[in-house]
């Protein structure tokens, strides 16, 4: 029997890893591929346990864009009924900290799918790109907003208007990546990242995040609103006790979640 399109690993305690699985098609995006990294971080955001996510694909390709085979002959109709950009705002809304580990390509749907997730690890061959004006269509999962806002204007206009690729020390130098690591540690550095969050109170975790994200498109009063009360909030939970007091007495905090 064939291998399910998107995997699920446990690396690390705390740690969930979705790893995409089409290496035939360099894992392109199809909808069953869409389907089920939007079920699996559902679930993981859901889950106590997980406490930060780690989405990859192999070593040749992260994802090589939306599968052009499927939406070849799509029409506007069945384009909308598809759904797919309801799926990748559950992506987004993911509450735990999601990390890119991206070996080989990640070109229009996946350099996407790594911008909506928080941190990017790169390996040293790894190849960025929006290249679908070539195919007659835009970038659609967030492409001409994120890539812009991660790297300013003229450089994101040069990469979606021309389509062309750039590295991943490129994707470094604009501040697209996180970290760029030689190819055959880019998972373990990812994992060790996760590992590194999921011993950190949730809660805090969690709140930082939403901050980030929610202030990113708020004008800048209303972002450091949201900040202060997301931290006056914290002052109710348990971990912010047990930091707080562990730091004071010298010793290694124990958090709970709560
Ligand atoms: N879709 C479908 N199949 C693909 C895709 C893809 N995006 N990419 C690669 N494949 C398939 C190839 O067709 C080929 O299949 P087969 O063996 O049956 O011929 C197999 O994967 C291997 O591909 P190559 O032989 O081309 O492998 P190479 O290593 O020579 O090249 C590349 C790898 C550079 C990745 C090349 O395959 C390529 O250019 N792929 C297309 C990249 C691309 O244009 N991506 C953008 C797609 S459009 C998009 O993502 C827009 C999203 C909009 C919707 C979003 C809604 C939320």
């Amino acid at each position: 029997m064939s291998q399910p399109v998107v995997l699920v690993e446990r690396p690390a305690d705390g740690v969930g890893l979705v790893r995409i699985n089409r290496p035939e098609a360099r894992n392109a995006l199809n909808l069953e591929v869409r389907k089920l990294i939007s079920r699996h971080l559902t679930e993981m955001g859901k889950d106590d346990a997980t406490r930060a996510v780690v989405l990859t694909g192999n070593e040749k390709s992260f994802a090589a864009g939306a599968d052009i085979k499927e939406m070849a002959e799509a029409g506007t109709i069945e384009m909308l009924q598809r759904g797919i950009h309801k799926l990748w705002r559950t992506i987004a809304a993911c509450p735990r900290p999601v990390i890119a580990a991206v070996n080989g390509f990640a070109l229009g749907g996946g350099c996407e799918l790594a911008m909506t997730c928080d941190i990017i690890i790169a390996g040293e061959s790894a190849r960025f790109g929006q290249p679908e004006v070539r195919i007659g269509i835009i970038p659609g999962g967030g492409g001409t907003q994120r890539l812009t806002r991660a790297v300013g204007k003229y450089k994101a206009m040069k990469y979606i208007l021309t389509g062309e690729m750039f590295s991943a020390k490129e994707a470094f130098d604009m501040g697209l990546v996180s970290e760029v690591v030689p190819d055959g540690e880019v998972e373990k550095r990812a994992i060790e990242i996760a590992r590194q969050i999921a011993e950190l109170p949730p809660l805090a975790v969690q709140l930082a995040k939403e901050a980030v994200l929610a202030g990113m498109d708020a004008p800048l009063t209303s972002a450091l609103a949201f900040e202060a009360k997301s931290l006056q909030i914290l002052f109710s939970s348990q971990d912010q006790k047990e930091g707080m007091r562990a730091f004071i007495e010298k010793r290694k905090p124990k958090f709970s979640g709560r």
